[in-house]
């Protein structure tokens, strides 16, 4: 080997790194720290062959170089405008270079950092220095005054280098040399996009003499007692630890036993202690708890626990992997807001700050190994580094940086040896390590079904059905008899499920019905928090998110990457707002036989102490009373049944569909959400709505000309299409049955309902008028509604008659009958008209304010709702179908122009579904980025008395046969009034 190939021969080996300190617990002390955080000077080169010179030496002149902040991903600099080094990409599984390991290709960007910096005259002399990385992707060396520390791998865990003897009084020159591919590269295949650098933050540590090198707490929880139990390990054996909370001073390793309030993700309870040495203080915040596993269930202080949980990765739209506090905390506040209680740090472990505020806000965490091979995958699983003993160091090398950092978090619950990354020998190895260091808690991994090593049994998109048989404890068995009764001893969580990508997920509440049912099923992690959408502007500086293929990647996996329930910038997606509904702690319902409200407490551990309950009775959505309902406390797991107050019974009937809410919010401030916020509701229906009359027949219709006149609409004689409705001009209602497919509409593991729907020609079908018939009291138009090439055919009949009794009000009963061959459902069954673009205000009473889809209904109530029609679109990164509001009986457009017309009101019977649209479902489904969509000078609305629900088969099961949509005979009618007062 040349003297320069040997150099770099570190980035292709299977060791993990050379040089490097041993790993230890993330903490903070009294002792001097300098951040060496900031402007770096950097220059990129095309890999390991083209570095030019001694960019190390302490004199080599880097005047000429970029600025790039530490930490950051070199390839996100100059987002949201053009990258400049480099570029992101985007992949799944495909490993972006030839599977050939440990190799790497020549091509390897390859970054060269250096950075000066003054030691304080005040640092100390006895001790020693640390130079401590959070997280340098993916291989980097380091050369502090031009002397070569080390070099080191595995991105998303910290490297420490003793920097003692290279460290000088006044300058000193910080050289590191990080490789954007390396043998680390193949153990770091996650589903994300591909960036490099430091970009985590860097620090040089003062290390006192005699000081804390790694301390491990030990602070367990008896529930039977309610006493906890302190132990400290520290390898400093004069270390002492004091916690004034709880008057304990104690040597280390020794224990005491007293009485606490546990740590829970609900009720985070945290102790601030000491650990100190003569010459170091490490302050300490402890939190009592126990994790077991007994009698095959998961349990927290004793209690089994149900995880309402999510998967997430860091990102961020701007600066990609790196993410400042602030945005860690907003996480934070947004899941405990949405009724969140755990996190699946999927797939490697976060910056060690975010765990710390998970154990101060209370989130259960299954932290997980910065670990994956997924790539091997389309390969055989030929050459899988799991099972190849020359890798087993580098395996170990992670999992004990992970827990070695973390091990001390209280909000920690289980350990995970990474995410698919096939069987074998070093996955087991890394559990038996994990299982002798730390005992007190469970260790998961997805990727061995037979759960031979792990302490849960854990599945990924298993469908309603077998989720149902494992909580049954009546899963498929094996061909291994005793593994399976190992495994049936064991709890069950869904690490993903419930694939949050574009529209939906669809089924929610069918999962979390089996997790509330079935013990074994302790829940699971939705797949997953944020959209790693990438912050891009069009030539005319509008901005979208970008995603695979957008960078011109040759290999990429398209939106794939966009499937959380937060869009790129965190604003919630309709799905977080479903899924906070579904997960709600608390069950509110209202018993109106025995007029009660029930109240049942889903917490494990809090009671409602901290929930004032408000109800509110609403006459076709105007509020006709309210008031505070008295609940008694309700500990965790039991149900309260309340009646209703005076005030509520007293109410007078009314003449209009009448509903009763009842929302538990928050008493008083939190940490994580103020006074007032609403974490669970339930509602019903108290008084029915009046039956609607449609006059069979009505005034009759007259023909002049071309035109016919029905009451207060015009239609054309002969395309029989309403085209004016008092002083409205429209495009009359006609059928629709297309939708712009969502991703899970075009994916999935059984085939594609959206390719079946593409080929039967549905997004191109032709209406053909067959008769105009004006007589007997109403306009009767029959059409053949078809697409191109086939011979099977929507009939449809439209017959309108006019209400003799409200003026300006048409009704429209539509009548279709499927000829021929209609293997699938449809993706919706309803009419779409055209109104001018100054329709631009909706106000409806049905479910809302958000879209709702016959499987995504859970968070949307019946009350009356309104928006303007940019508020009623969804902006899905990759657009799709989105908006509709559900279970709507009458919705009005509101004309906003400066001299505003008549509204239009749409009435059903009884209830409709409608979108409002400035573009046609056509140019949502033409549409590849949010800036494609260009609103027309009409606005859409499509009115559905069916439609398709959403499923989640873009990574998971279909639609629920309960919530497809039957192509078959249907009749449905709907109302159209102009002249309408305002009210
Ligand atoms: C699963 C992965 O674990 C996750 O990282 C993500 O890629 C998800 O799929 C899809 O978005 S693996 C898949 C084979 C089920």
């Amino acid at each position: 080997m040349t003297a320069h190939r040997a150099e770099h021969a570190y980035v292709e080996d299977h060791s993990p790194g050379t040089g490097r300190l041993a790993p230890r617990a993330a903490f903070t002390s009294d002792a001097p720290r300098l951040s060496l955080d900031g402007d770096w000077r950097f220059r990129l080169a095309p890999g390991t062959h083209a570095l030019t010179d001694c960019f190390e030496d302490p004199g080599h002149d880097d005047t000429g170089w970029h600025l790039l902040a530490v930490p950051s991903c070199w390839q996100m600099s100059g987002v949201p405008g053009p990258p400049v080094h480099g570029a992101p990409a985007y992949t799944n599984l495909v490993f972006p270079f030839p599977v050939d390991p440990p190799r790497v290709p020549d091509t390897n960007p390859t970054g060269e950092y250096r950075r000066e910096f003054a030691l304080p005259e005040d640092w100390p002399a006895d001790g020693s220095a640390t130079l401590r990385f959070e997280g340098v992707d993916s291989c980097f060396a380091v050369w502090l005054n031009g002397v070569r520390l080390g070099d080191g791998k595995g991105s998303r865990l910290p490297t420490e280098f003793d920097a003692t003897a290279a460290l000088r009084p006044g300058r000193n020159v910080l050289a590191v040399r990080v490789h954007q591919w390396s043998a680390g590269s193949y153990l770091e295949d996650q589903d994300m996009w591909w960036l490099s650098g430091i970009f985590r933050s860097v620090a040089l540590l003062h290390r006192p003499a005699a000081g804390v090198r790694d301390y491990f707490v030990h602070a367990d929880y008896d529930h039977r007692t309610g006493l906890g139990t302190l132990r400290v390990d520290c390898d400093s054996p004069d270390a002492r630890i004091t916690v004034p909370g709880l008057r304990l001073g104690l040597a280390a390793g020794e224990s005491a036993t007293v009485p606490v309030e546990p740590w829970t993700a609900e009720t985070p309870r945290l102790y601030d202690g000491v650990l100190s040495t003569g010459t170091e203080r490490v302050p300490l915040r402890i939190g009592f708890r126990t994790v077991s596993v007994e009698n095959g269930l998961l349990l927290v202080n004793g209690r089994r626990i149900l995880l309402r949980g999510v998967n997430r990765h860091e990102w961020d739209p701007d600066t990609g992997r790196t993410l400042s506090l602030a945005t860690m905390l907003h996480d934070i506040r947004m899941m405990k807001q949405h009724n969140i209680n755990a996190v699946r740090t999927s797939h490697y472990p976060p910056d060690s700050a975010f765990l710390e505020l998970c154990d101060e806000y209370g989130l259960w965490v299954v932290d997980e190994c910065d670990l994956e091979t997924h790539g091997f995958f389309l390969t055989g699983w030929r050459d899988n580094p799991s099972d190849d003993p020359r890798w087993r160091e580098a395996y170990l090398d992670r999992m004990s940086r992970m827990v070695e950092r973390d091990k001390n978090r209280p909000s920690v619950i289980m350990w995970s040896l990474g995410n698919e990354s096939g069987t074998g020998q070093n996955l087991r190895a890394m559990a038996d390590w994990t299982h002798t260091r730390d005992p007190g808690r469970p260790v998961h991994y997805e990727g061995d079904w037979d759960s031979g090593y792990v302490d849960v049994y854990s599945r990924m998109y298993a469908d309603h059905a077998e989720t149902d048989r494992i909580g049954r404890r009546a899963e498929d068995p094996t061909t291994d008899p005793a593994l399976d009764e190992h495994r049936r001893s064991l709890p069950f969580v869904l690490c993903e499920y419930a694939h949050a990508m574009g529209n939906g997920p669809g089924g929610l509440s069918e999962y979390q019905r089996l997790f509330e049912q079935h013990p074994r099923c302790q829940g699971g992690f939705v797949w997953e928090w944020i959209d790693h959408g990438i912050r891009q502007r069009t030539a005319d500086g509008e901005e979208f998110f970008a995603y695979g293929g957008d960078f011109g990647e040759p290999v990429h996996d398209g939106n794939f990457v966009a499937d959380g329930l937060v869009f790129p910038d965190r604003v919630p997606s309709p799905g977080l707002v479903e899924y906070k509904k579904v997960v709600e702690p608390v069950r509110v319902t209202i018993d109106t036989a025995t007029r009660t409200v029930v109240v049942h407490n889903g917490h494990d551990f809090a009671g409602t102490g901290h929930l004032r309950f408000l109800w509110r009775v609403e006459d076709e959505g105007v509020t006709a009373g309210e008031g505070e309902l008295s609940v008694p406390h309700v500990a965790g797991g039991a149900t309260a049944f309340v009646p209703w107050p005076d005030d509520l019974t007293k109410l007078p009937d009314p003449a209009v569909e009448r509903w009763l809410t009842v929302s538990a919010v928050l008493a008083e401030d939190t940490s994580w959400a103020d006074a007032g916020h609403e974490v669970a509701w339930g509602q019903t229906m108290l008084t029915s709505p009046p039956a609607v009359q449609v006059p069979p027949t009505g005034i009759a219709p007259t023909t002049t000309g071309r035109y016919v006149e029905l009451g207060a609409g015009v239609f054309d004689a002969y395309s029989g299409s309403l085209v004016r409705l008092g002083e409205l001009t429209l495009d009359g209602p006609r059928l629709d049955l297309w939708r712009a497919p969502t991703d899970n509409d075009l994916r999935g593991w059984r085939g594609s309902v959206a390719a079946q729907w593409r080929a039967a020609g549905l997004h191109r079908l032709e209406h053909k008028v067959l008769a105009v018939d004006s007589d007997g009291g109403a306009l009767t138009v029959r059409t053949r509604v078809a697409a191109a090439g086939t011979d099977t055919a929507m009939m449809t009949a439209y017959r309108w008659t006019a209400d003799p009794t409200h003026r300006g009000r048409l009704w429209l009963t539509v009548q279709v009958e499927p000829v021929g061959e209609w293997p699938f459902p449809l993706p919706r069954l309803g009419v779409r008209a055209a109104v001018p673009a100054s329709y631009d205000t909706v106000t409806w009473f049905g479910a809302g304010p958000g879209e709702a889809y016959p499987d995504t209904c859970a968070a949307a109530r019946v009350s009356r709702h309104s928006s303007d029609v940019t508020g009623l679109q969804t902006p899905y990164v990759y657009p799709q179908e989105n908006g509709s509001r559900a279970g709507v009986r009458w919705a009005r457009l509101d004309d906003t122009a400066p001299e505003p017309t008549d509204g239009l009101l749409v009435l059903g019977t009884p209830h409709f579904a409608f979108s409002v649209r400035p573009w046609t479902s056509e140019d949502l489904d033409a549409a590849r980025h949010s800036t494609d969509l260009v609103r027309r000078d009409r606005v859409y609305l499509t009115v559905d008395t069916g439609l398709q629900g959403i499923g989640s088969a873009s990574c998971g099961p279909g639609v629920l046969p309960q919530f497809q949509l039957p192509t078959r005979p249907t009749t449905f009618t709907i109302g159209w009034q102009t002249a309408v007062p305002a009210s």
